[in-house]
């Protein structure tokens, strides 16, 4: 192996990831394909997804780049709460990619800081990435894309991706040791309370829940997938959740910083209560997608979710917030009472 490659990959591996690969920048053009393939499927995503050609065109903006350093980090080490499971995604529970408290994430910077100390050039982007992960990982043979769109190792789709440019032209492919999807099975798609996931290897951005809770869903009571989202509020897991492959894969062993004492504060009734401030300042630096002056959002989800597995108990909080000092909360909290009739 060359002896920059060893030293990249090992450094990786002794910084915590839990695989690393480099492909060339020009690997990135199958991912034009399935863009195209997606878009073709479901045309409404067009708008959505047209951005994310220069995932596969790099050298447009870094005409600089000649490989993509592609590194997997496992989230499925960290202490969820229970109560916390279901309602919002464990992705974004542990998501270190902003959270300077994280090790993952000082771990991610020093990688960096390594690949530069050993002269090459890089670049980076730490929140929605640089490049198309997924497709970068299957092509550096660090594990398999199942039909629900997961990249998966051997510790299942409870992985998350991270990717660097860099101006040599290194390459690491490995060559995946990983069982295949059984070859009837549909239970991801079957699971899909939306059937956002209609088929193998594609997904609708527009109804998958995770988008719902987050970037759509902003008139939740003429939503057409309200009652689907159950009980999710941030995110959703039921595609990954219901996988065979992911049998046993989560290896609750360590704690994410300020997960236990934040989930002490969150429940569907404590998001009803919660006041702007917390919901600004603690809830919305954790939770990013949804901005600061969306946070309003939280509330009608939980409403939403009551709504959908309702408990008695629930009731007075509806009401309270038919008098929230957020017009899109009262309006929610009133559709709420109008349909259980409250
Ligand atoms: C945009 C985006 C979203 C959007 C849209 C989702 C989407 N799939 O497009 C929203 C906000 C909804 C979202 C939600 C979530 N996301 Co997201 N998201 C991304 C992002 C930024 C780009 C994804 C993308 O390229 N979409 C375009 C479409 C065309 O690609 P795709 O759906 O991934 O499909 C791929 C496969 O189907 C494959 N493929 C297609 N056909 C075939 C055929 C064969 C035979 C094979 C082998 C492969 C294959 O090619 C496609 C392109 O790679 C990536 C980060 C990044 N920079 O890569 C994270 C990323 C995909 N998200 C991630 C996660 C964890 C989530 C959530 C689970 C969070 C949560 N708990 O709610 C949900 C899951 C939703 C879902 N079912 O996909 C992780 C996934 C990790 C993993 N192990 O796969 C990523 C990689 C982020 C990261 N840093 O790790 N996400
Ligand atoms: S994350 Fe949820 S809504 Fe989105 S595709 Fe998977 S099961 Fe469907
Ligand atoms: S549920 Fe079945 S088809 Fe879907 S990803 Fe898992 S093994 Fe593959």
């Amino acid at each position: 192996m060359n002896l920059l490659v060893e030293k990249i990959k090992n450094a990786a591996l002794n910084m915590g990831y839990e695989k690393c690969g480099i492909i060339k920048i020009s690997d990135m053009s199958g991912y034009e394909e399935k863009l195209n393939e997606r878009i073709q499927r479901i045309p409404e995503v067009k708008p959505y997804y047209e951005g994310f050609y220069r995932f596969a065109r790099l050298q447009d903006t870094y005409p600089w780049a000649k490989s993509i350093v592609i590194c997997v980090r496992q989230y499925g080490k960290y202490h969820i709460p229970d109560h916390l499971k279901g309602l919002i995604g464990k992705y974004y529970l542990v998501d270190s990619r902003r959270d300077e408290n994280s090790e993952d994430f000082q771990d991610s910077l020093k990688f960096e800081a390594y690949l530069q100390e050993i002269g090459l050039k890089t670049a980076a982007e730490r929140k929605f990435g640089i490049t198309a992960f997924r497709w970068a990982a299957l092509k550096a043979g660090l594990g398999l894309v199942r039909r629900n769109n997961f990249f998966y190792t051997e510790s299942g789709s409870w992985v998350h991706l991270e990717a660097w440019l860099i101006d040599k032209e290194l390459e690491s492919v490995e060559k995946p040791t990983l069982k295949e999807c059984p070859k009837n099975c549909n239970l991801c798609i079957k699971s899909c309370p939306t059937a956002s996931l209609s088929e193998p290897y594609t997904m609708n951005r527009l109804s998958c829940i995770s988008c719902l809770t987050t970037f759509e869903g902003w008139d939740l009571p003429n939503e057409k997938f309200n009652s689907q989202m159950g009980s999710w509020v941030f995110g959703c897991d039921a595609c990954q959740d219901v996988c065979p492959m992911n049998k046993g894969s989560w290896r609750a062993a360590e704690e994410f910083p300020g997960l236990t004492e934040l989930s002490e504060h969150i429940s569907l009734e404590k998001i009803l209560e919660m006041d702007y401030t917390f919901l600004e300042k603690v809830m919305q630096p954790k939770f990013w997608y949804i901005g600061k002056d969306d946070v309003w959002r939280w509330k009608t989800n939980a409403i939403n979710a009551m709504v959908n597995d309702y408990k008695e108990q629930y009731g007075e909080y509806i009401r309270c917030a038919s008098n929230d000092s957020n017009e899109k909360v009262r309006e929610m909290a009133q559709w709420a009472i109008g349909k259980l009739n409250l």
